[in-house]
């Protein structure tokens, strides 16, 4: 099943979030239980040639790959998909016009302006023939508006009726900064998650998908509840901090 047709099916994916750009790096974090991984192009260190090389281990271990691109780099979405993502994430999208900017890199015609040449994608699927990969495509790949400002949440219904828009994203980080005018990052800011609910429930009313940045993994059932259904947890630090510190406590107990 494709990451599309999972989400159109109502199922809860989690993500890893890798940040750092090596494909032995993300051939471990795809070994792991998660749906799909998000190679980060945006804060991590993720390139045009880690993305390149990282979707193979991502698919190897049939997993769902998904690239965050940096800030308006729409040209990097349609190469992205070329590469063979399934999803993009484009950071900041603050208006309609920034969401018709990404709409048109994400779609072939008649949605979009897509350019024709997916180089690594057709073969990285099994090969097959262009003229059905055409017609599949713009439901094969899903485009998640990041909505992770007040500007974000003005323009929200614009953005959620952009045709080529297939869902939003919280950036619950930029968000607290944005609620707070500066005044923290706090991506559990209790205050915010009434609006973070409301902006789940009109993306889903839209029949657009939601997810979001999941900081305490413990409020994964939380977004669930309020109808997120695409989970972010991350990074490579995390992951790596959280076994060591496991694997040494496990030691040490046994030692004592
Ligand atoms: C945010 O929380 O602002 C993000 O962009 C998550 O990576
Ligand atoms: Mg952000």
């Amino acid at each position: 099943m494709t990451f599309a047709s999972r989400l159109h099916a109502g199922e809860t994916l989690l993500t890893a979030w890798s940040g750092i750009p090596d494909p032995l790096t993300v051939e471990i974090v795809a070994a792991q239980g998660v749906d799909a991984v998000t190679l980060d192009m945006q804060h991590g260190g993720h390139t045009d040639d880690s993305v390149l090389r990282s979707i193979v281990p991502v698919l190897r271990a049939g997993r769902h790959p998904v690239v965050r691109v940096p800030v308006g780099r729409f040209d990097m979405a349609s190469r992205a998909l070329d590469f063979g993502a399934e999803a993009v994430i484009a950071p900041m999208v603050n208006s309609v016009e920034d969401a018709q900017s990404f709409a048109a890199a994400m779609k072939y015609p008649p949605i979009g302006e897509r350019s024709w040449g997916p180089t690594f994608a057709l073969p990285r699927n099994g090969g097959g023939d262009s003229k059905s990969w055409l017609r599949e495509a713009n439901a094969n790949t899903v485009s998640f508006a990041m909505i992770e400002t007040r500007a974000a949440l003005k323009a929200l219904d614009g953005i959620l009726e952009t045709p080529g828009i297939d869902g939003i994203f919280v950036g619950p980080a930029d968000f607290s900064i944005a609620w707070t005018e500066g005044g923290t990052v706090d991506s559990t800011l209790e205050d915010m998650m009434e609006t973070v609910a409301s902006i789940a429930d009109r993306a889903n009313a839209a029949g657009k998908h939601a997810g979001i940045f999941v900081v305490d993994a413990g409020m994964c059932g939380r977004f669930v509840e309020m109808g997120y259904r695409f989970l972010a947890l991350g990074t490579e630090h995390k992951y790596m901090a959280l076994g060591a510190e496991s694997l040494l406590k496990t030691a040490r107990n046994s030692m004592s």
